[in-house]
């Protein structure tokens, strides 16, 4: 149940639909539906169709996700559609959520750094499993003389993918990262990217602030500290991330699969279909990159990507599967209490 009106144009706005309606309406709790714009520990920020509240939550939503807020606090978080999400670091078995209900995932690379793309096919990996589209926007093009270079090499590196150039600086390719935002659109990539930079562009304001390049080694300084979920005036919305230093990938094999289409399709004439591509005869793959057809460093990307979705798996269940044992430690013991007790 919920109590706003069904047709509110503020929430579609925000994205709001005939789908996210049916899932509130038969949710258990009742509440006014709202979009979480952006997550504090133990405190969310809701767009509403009566304007942003403050909600206590705990701790089980996302920018982007779409809840109900009763009494000051999130009833409920209603399912969502994609999840964009990266391995925890350290020590944690579940997922960091970046952003919840995404359709669009812009990749940003700046054109000077656009060789080292290993970072790109990556988040773009990322980006396919998580169940969005993603884009890849080379930012700062007015640093680099070889644009039609930087943007041929890094449609290499992600086939299928619309790629797209723009400058914050001279206003080049805003309005075509501005149609490739479709829907919730997120803004990934290193640190001093330009993604703050760009998302101002594209909101038209100056609502986010721009770190300042340290001149000695052109990075940016950390200036977004908070994912902020923010409405576009073309219709959509917006987010910001901080800058991704490491982005863990696991469950992500689809994803991978799909940055990585070129070499699924080379693996099609291996001959054993489980081909590892390491050394066993007749591998397609092996023999594209010896023949230059695929260029070693992406085969070396992909099998770097393909270990680690692999190990991160095993570590989860190796994870999981000592919790079980840790639960059925305490079955026993509570069962030996029991025969202690009725022996008494
Ligand atoms: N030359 C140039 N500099 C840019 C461009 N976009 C951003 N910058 C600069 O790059 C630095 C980092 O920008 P910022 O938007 O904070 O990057 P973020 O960390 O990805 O959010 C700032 O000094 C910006 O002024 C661009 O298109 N061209
Ligand atoms: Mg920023
Ligand atoms: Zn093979």
């Amino acid at each position: 149940m919920f109590t706003s009106s069904p047709h509110d144009s503020v929430l579609a706005s925000y994205g709001w639909d005939g789908s996210w309606e049916q899932l509130a309406s038969t949710s258990d709790a009742s509440g006014v539906p709202g979009r979480v714009a952006r997550v504090d520990r133990g405190r969310v920020d809701v767009l509403t169709a009566d304007g942003r509240v403050h909600a206590s939550s705990r701790g089980h939503c996302a920018v982007g996700d779409w809840v109900l807020v009763a009494d000051g606090a999130v009833a409920a978080v209603l399912p969502r559609r994609t999840t964009l999400a990266r391995a925890a670091t350290s020590g944690r078995s579940e997922a960091q959520v970046l952003a919840a209900n995404v359709d669009t995932v812009l990749v940003t690379v700046p054109a000077e750094s656009a060789a080292r793309t290993g970072r790109v096919e990556r988040l773009v990996a990322l980006a396919w499993e998580s169940g969005a589209t993603p884009v890849l926007v080379v930012t700062k093009i007015d640093r680099t003389d070889d644009l039609a270079g930087v943007l041929s090499e890094l449609a290499l590196s992600a086939p299928g993918v619309e790629v797209v150039g723009v400058s914050a600086v001279t206003g080049e390719g805003v309005e075509d990262v501005a149609a490739a935002a479709r829907g919730t659109t997120v803004l990934v990539g290193p640190s001093g990217a330009g993604k703050s930079t760009l998302a101002n562009a594209l909101l038209g304001a100056d609502v986010l602030a721009v770190g300042a390049v340290r001149a000695v080694d052109g990075k940016g300084r950390h200036t977004t500290v908070h994912r902020e979920l923010l409405p576009l005036p073309g219709g959509g919305v917006l987010v910001d991330t901080p800058g991704l230093r490491a982005v863990g990938i696991r469950d992500a094999a689809e994803g991978i699969e799909r940055a990585f289409a070129d070499v699924v399709d080379l693996a099609d004439g291996c001959r054993f279909s489980d081909c590892a591509h390491e050394h066993e005869p007749g591998c397609a793959v092996r023999a594209a990159v010896h023949d230059d057809e695929l260029p070693e460093r992406r085969f070396e990307a992909y099998r770097k990507l393909r270990r680690e979705d692999e190990w991160a798996a095993a570590r989860t269940d190796a994870r999981l599967a000592s919790e079980r044992r840790a639960r059925w430690k305490q079955v026993t013991k509570d069962q030996r209490a029991r025969y202690r007790a009725r022996g008494r």
